[in-house]
């Protein structure tokens, strides 16, 4: 790893941290607040990149930085998101070893901004590959923003949902396809978004360009505020919409939809579900005799609606106020009262949306795959939704949030837990370094029988269960759990209960938890869609059909949080195959603005991320390590001549070590352990013996010439 003091003395900025002498919070603190003032975002933590979010365009990604960067392991370069890509896929290549990139931050921190520059450098570094594929890979991330993306409180561009990047390359590192898998979408706020927040991008970019093309009549479309889905606090007004950069978003996905090689027709049918989605948000009911409801929307609302979907319009009206069974042989018709239709009418629209957003990967995946060969390697990339804690938070909050929890986890396994079992087994002397282990607030959630998600399945398939019961058996049954992590309400009757994660404290609202948790869609509503004489609707409704294939909606009888807990075990297993490089994000200030620094604010995540454990490790501990045989075939020519084989020994490695004058390695049973930056002073040395090697052999040839 290279690395840099831009100036001497005591007020030196480092670019790692791991040579702070002086190793407190407050050092750590001083050190990042100073580079970020000095416009340097990245600082390494030994082989750890902190990233701090600049929140403006510094020019540290153009072509000629990025060539500057190819081949960084080698280089002295100051740290950068280039320099760890490079890294991964020289180490994917060197040790034929598929690796990882976990990248973590709240939400805000700027995951999705550094995931994109790990792209935009791997695609770089394999040139040689497909370059249409390539090209392809980079293009995506615009309609995957477009539609899985939204502001919130916290971020302008917020992801909604998780994604998993798996490049896939020859021995040769040569790109051979890709694939996505997608985790979690949070389809609720189609129809419920909290105070200050938008819906997905889609639907204004949606407004803007239909404008543009004057096709919003055709769509039985006017202003945006018109829509119940589009309405609410913090909404754009009608004018920001359709007057602002929306339109030409919008131009930019149609652009890319074409260029990765979406049908018209398919893109066409997309469009129509999307108009279909804010129409059905329209829908309105009052109440009825016998607990029923009465649509007092237009018959012309429903029929535009039932035109777009190319459904039967009667059989639409009939499935969102009711639901009919066969039951002993006879037609039997359950109204829905006013609450139950509009969650009906809403289930209907997040049902639509989600699956469009599945059958969009599931096509990214048709066309990203290339060689499927089984032999290769694999760079995968992981970018999730950050930690949350808003005013109102709910079951979405606490799934996003488990899955940071259960990151955090990851992290300290590889950093802490296998890192101290190495040294044990490797009898390698170490002083042992504490860390904060959230293991017992995933049991909390995650363990049967007596977690939060088995208690809620349970609830959930008991009809007289309520959200209240809910709450009243988690608070039964984990108030005293070893976590210490559940707090129960204040009052009993009270619908939330409040948890301590490894990031913050948050306060859920267990409100609803029951029917999110269900997710159900009413039968008949998938039967009318599944009917629909448009090729694209009825194929995502097809019940006989393997539609959802991706790992969060594939299992479309479970509940949403056993669903989440099946992609989570398989994110974990997918991870575990990798050696990991990881990148902890930053957010400077909870404003998104530049230049803007509030200590508070950094010193709680840089607390909580474990950074100050993380550098202690790092300082003390042993990064680059390889086993003996590795060694001294990579490093016997700087103490040995070119014709001698030294035994792939303990001593041979000491002998090696003391010639290259390495001042604080240790040699285990098996393995030699280094300190980080000793890969580059070996690597220097190799490549001046080679040289040497190489004039002289040139000598001698031409002598005997
Ligand atoms: P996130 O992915 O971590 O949040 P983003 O990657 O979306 O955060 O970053 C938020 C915003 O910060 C971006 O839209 C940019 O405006 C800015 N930003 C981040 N990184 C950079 C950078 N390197 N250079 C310039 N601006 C940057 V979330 O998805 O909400 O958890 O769910
Ligand atoms: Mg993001």
């Amino acid at each position: 790893m290279a690395t840099m003091m831009h100036d001497d003395g005591a007020g030196g900025l480092l670019d790692n941290l791991a040579e702070l002498s002086n190793l407190t919070s407050e050092t750590i603190l001083d050190q990042l607040k100073r580079r970020y003032e000095a416009n340097l975002i990245y600082t390494y933590v030994g082989d750890i990149l902190v990233a701090t979010n600049p929140y403006q365009m510094l020019p540290i990604y153009t072509e000629e930085v990025q060539e500057m960067y190819k081949g960084a392991s080698n280089k002295q370069l100051p740290p950068h998101i280039f320099a760890v890509a490079d890294r991964a896929y020289e180490a994917m290549l060197y040790s034929q070893v598929d690796q990882c990139f976990v990248i973590s931050g709240e939400s805000g921190a700027g995951k999705t901004e550094s995931t994109k520059k790990i792209v935009q450098h791997i695609v770089e570094l394999c040139r040689a590959g497909n370059t249409e594929l390539e090209d392809r890979i980079k293009t995506v991330n615009v309609f995957l923003e477009a539609f899985g993306n939204a502001k919130t409180v916290m971020n302008n561009n917020s992801s909604r949902f998780g994604k998993y990047l798996e490049l896939r390359f020859d021995r040769s590192g040569a790109v051979q396809g890709a694939t996505l898998s997608h985790y979690l979408l949070e389809k609720s706020r189609i129809s419920f978004r909290n105070d200050g927040e938008q819906n997905f991008h889609i639907f204004y970019q949606l407004f803007a360009g239909l404008k543009d093309e004057g096709r919003l009549e055709h769509y039985g479309l006017a202003k945006p505020s018109d829509h119940n889905y589009l309405r609410g606090a913090g909404a754009p007004s009608d004018e920001q919409v359709l007057s602002s950069h929306f339109g030409q978003e919008w131009r930019e996905v149609m652009g890319s939809f074409e260029f990765i090689g979406f049908a018209k027709g398919q893109t066409n049918s997309m469009i129509d579900m999307l108009v279909a989605i804010l129409h059905i948000g329209d829908i309105t009911f009052e109440p009825a005799p016998h607990d029923s409801v009465t649509i007092t929307c237009t018959d012309k609302h429903l029929a535009l609606i039932a035109k777009l979907l190319k459904i039967s319009f009667e059989e639409l009206k009939n499935a969102i106020v009711a639901t009919r069974n066969i039951t002993r042989g006879e037609l039997v018709t359950r109204n829905f009262d006013e609450e139950k239709a509009a969650a009906n009418r809403d289930a209907t629209a997040k049902a639509i949306y989600a699956r469009i957003f599945s059958w969009i990967f599931r096509s990214i995946n048709d066309i990203l795959k290339g060689n499927a060969s089984h032999d290769c390697l694999v760079l995968g990339l992981l970018d999730i939704f950050g930690f949350e804690n808003f005013k109102i938070n709910s079951l979405e909050q606490m799934c996003i949030n488990i899955t940071n929890e259960q990151l955090q986890q990851f992290f300290n396994q590889h950093i802490f837990v296998y890192e101290q079992e190495e040294y044990k087994k490797e009898g390698v002397d170490f002083s042992k370094i504490d860390f904060v282990d959230n293991q017992a607030t995933l049991d909390l959630f995650l363990k049967k029988p007596q977690g939060i998600f088995s208690i809620l399945d349970e609830e959930s398939r008991f009809p007289k269960a309520t959200d209240l019961t809910f709450t009243e058996k988690c608070t039964a049954a984990l108030t005293s759990h070893p976590s210490r992590a559940f707090k129960p309400p204040r009052s009993q009757r009270d619908l939330c209960f409040t948890i301590t994660h490894y990031a913050g404290t948050v306060e859920y609202q267990s409100t609803n938890f029951l029917e999110k948790n269900r997710d159900t869609l009413s039968q008949d509503v998938i039967s009318v869609l599944a009917a629909s004489t448009d090729p694209l609707v009825s194929q995502l409704f097809d019940p006989t059909a393997n539609a959802n294939a991706t790992v969060s909606t594939n299992k479309r009888q479970q509940s949403l949080t056993a669903g989440f807990k099946v992609s989570l075990v398989d994110l974990v297993k997918r991870l575990k195959q990798c050696h990991p490089h990881f990148v902890r994000c930053i957010k400077p200030n909870a404003e998104q603005m530049a230049s803007r620094w509030e200590e508070d604010l950094v010193s709680r995540q840089l607390t909580y991320s474990g950074v100050l454990e993380t550098i202690k490790i790092r300082k003390m501990g042993y990064s680059f390590r390889l086993p003996f045989q590795e060694f001294v075939t990579r490093y016997k020519i700087i103490a040995y001549k070119f014709h001698e084989n030294p035994m792939q020994s303990s001593e041979t490695c000491q002998v090696i070590c003391s010639h290259a004058k390495l001042d604080d390695y240790q040699v285990g049973h098996n393995k030699v352990f280094m300190k980080y930056n000793h890969a580059e002073v070996l690597a220097d040395l190799q490549r001046e013996q080679s040289s040497a090697l190489v004039f002289l052999q040139k000598i001698v040839k031409a002598h005997v010439a």
